[in-house]
């Protein structure tokens, strides 16, 4: 016999038909405003709440701050109305729907650090009410919806599944891609209860194009580590491939290329000066924090973080080496970084290796200087260092070092003026000369 629909299931259930449902989103940072936008565009009333004041001002003023959301479709929705920003979280009580894309960042010890999630989840509760829906965005680790959000929004007395209604879709948001955006990207989804998942399937129909139902929270928690795992372990062996066959004088670059033409069953990773970014170094770190708690060590996370951790400090050695080989010691050269985002043509630095390579060469004694037209200054080591000109900074410096291959950079005066490189992205592929170490 179908089971009687919840009063409140087929009240949001109309609304969401209708798009006359409320819609929220907690964080508006490359995951949240794209989505909020993507709903908005969809018809939907959207509020999108933030605690960082400066965010919120901005987007008052149809300014946007993300890459993926130009102003001239932000600007539309703030003056229609259709879209406005805010710090206040007691609209909650009179909003149908809430995603969650908050931060969910490692501490330094490598344990997750919850206190977004919770910080969120504890305004949600305060005012939570029958017919709401909540749909954790941000990744974590697997039984978090369950195990954390749950009992807070349970707290109300409410049921789920029948009072409120409470899933978990990962982000997959890959800022800058110009073919993937949120409405195209493929939405994973699962719910605590069926009529969550329903419900939460119904909710992204309306405005992605397409939704997969999974058959609960932790199954959808997992697919993104699983994702991301996937990336940083074969990161990682290509890593170690470069490791060896650097050791036995092969192209490791020329071996990934060949290897890239089989058809089937393949998939290049590239070898580089180690792993940054806000995803690939911390997801994984979530599934086997989880996994500890459940008695299972994860090896090839555990393996795969150590072999990328050692990256910068192969890089060192190298151009310590590189150095040598031109009878000068690294002490007291002049070493001039190319890139210090964490991956190119982006400005984010956020655990960038670049960051690393520089304090490691510092420590050596070598004087360093950088080069990023993304980055105009960095802080690192307790000091800020400005960007320097590239033309000059090459031609004066004693080793180059391409760390993250920005298009920007006009390699072939890199290899004219340069009097030593070390090139950890096989960004000079097409040169060919004595004053090129690869990586
Ligand atoms: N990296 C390598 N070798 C590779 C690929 C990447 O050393 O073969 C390095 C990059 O230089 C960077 C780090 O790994 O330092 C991460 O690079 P990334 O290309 O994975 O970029 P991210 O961190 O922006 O990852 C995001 C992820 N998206 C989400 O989590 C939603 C990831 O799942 C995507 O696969 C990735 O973008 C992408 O494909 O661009």
């Amino acid at each position: 016999m179908q089971a009687t629909l919840s009063t409140e299931l087929e009240i949001l259930t109309d609304k969401i038909r209708s798009r006359t449902a409320k819609v929220g989103v907690i964080g508006l940072g490359y995951v949240g405003l794209p989505l909020a936008m993507e709903f908005a565009t969809a018809g939907f009333p959207v509020t999108g709440i933030d605690v960082d004041p400066s965010k919120v001002e901005k987007l008052k003023a149809g300014r946007s701050y993300i890459q993926d959301v130009p102003s001239g479709t932000l600007h539309p929705f703030v003056n229609s109305g259709k879209f406005r920003a805010t710090m206040d979280f007691s609209v909650i009580a009179h909003l149908d729907t809430v995603n969650i894309a908050v931060p969910t960042p490692l501490r330094k010890t490598k344990d997750p650090d919850m206190s977004y999630i919770m910080a969120a989840a504890g305004e949600i509760a305060k005012y939570a009410h029958p017919g709401l829906l909540v749909i954790l965005e941000s990744t974590t680790y697997p039984g978090t919806t369950e195990e954390v959000l749950l009992p807070i929004l349970q707290k109300s007395g409410m049921k789920v599944g029948v009072d409120f209604f409470l899933c978990f879709s990962p982000e997959r948001v890959d800022p800058g891609n110009p073919q993937y955006q949120t409405r195209n990207i493929p939405k994973v989804v699962g719910g605590i209860t069926p009529a969550c998942t329903e419900i939460g399937t119904l909710f992204y129909a309306q405005a992605l194009e397409q939704v997969v139902s999974v058959s609960n929270t932790s199954v959808a928690e997992m697919v993104k580590l699983l994702e991301n795992t996937f990336r940083m372990i074969n990161i990682g062996l290509a890593n170690e491939m470069a490791m060896m066959c650097d050791r036995m004088g092969i192209n490791v670059w020329e071996v990934i290329d060949a290897a890239a033409t089989k058809p089937f069953g393949f998939m290049p990773f590239y070898p580089g000066p180690g792993l940054g970014g806000h995803c690939i170094p911390i997801d994984p770190f979530y599934l086997s924090w989880k996994t500890k708690q459940a008695g299972i060590e994860a090896r090839f996370i555990e393996l795969a973080g150590y072999i990328n951790g050692q990256m910068p400090l192969f890089v060192v050695d190298k151009v310590q080496t590189a150095l040598n080989k031109h009878v000068k010691p690294l002490m007291g050269s002049h070493v001039h970084i190319l890139g210090v985002s964490y991956k190119r043509d982006i400005d984010d630095v956020r655990e960038s290796p670049a960051l690393d390579i520089m304090h490691l060469l510092e420590k050596r004694g070598a004087k360093v200087t950088y080069s990023d037209p993304h980055v105009p200054s960095v802080k690192f080591d307790g000091h800020r260092c400005a960007a320097e000109d590239f033309a000059s900074s090459v031609e004066r410096a004693d080793c180059v070092v391409i760390v993250t291959d920005h298009k920007a950079f006009d390699y072939h005066l890199l290899v004219a003026r340069a009097k030593l490189i070390v090139d950890t992205r096989n960004a000079l592929k097409g040169f060919a000369s004595e004053k090129i170490v690869r990586l």
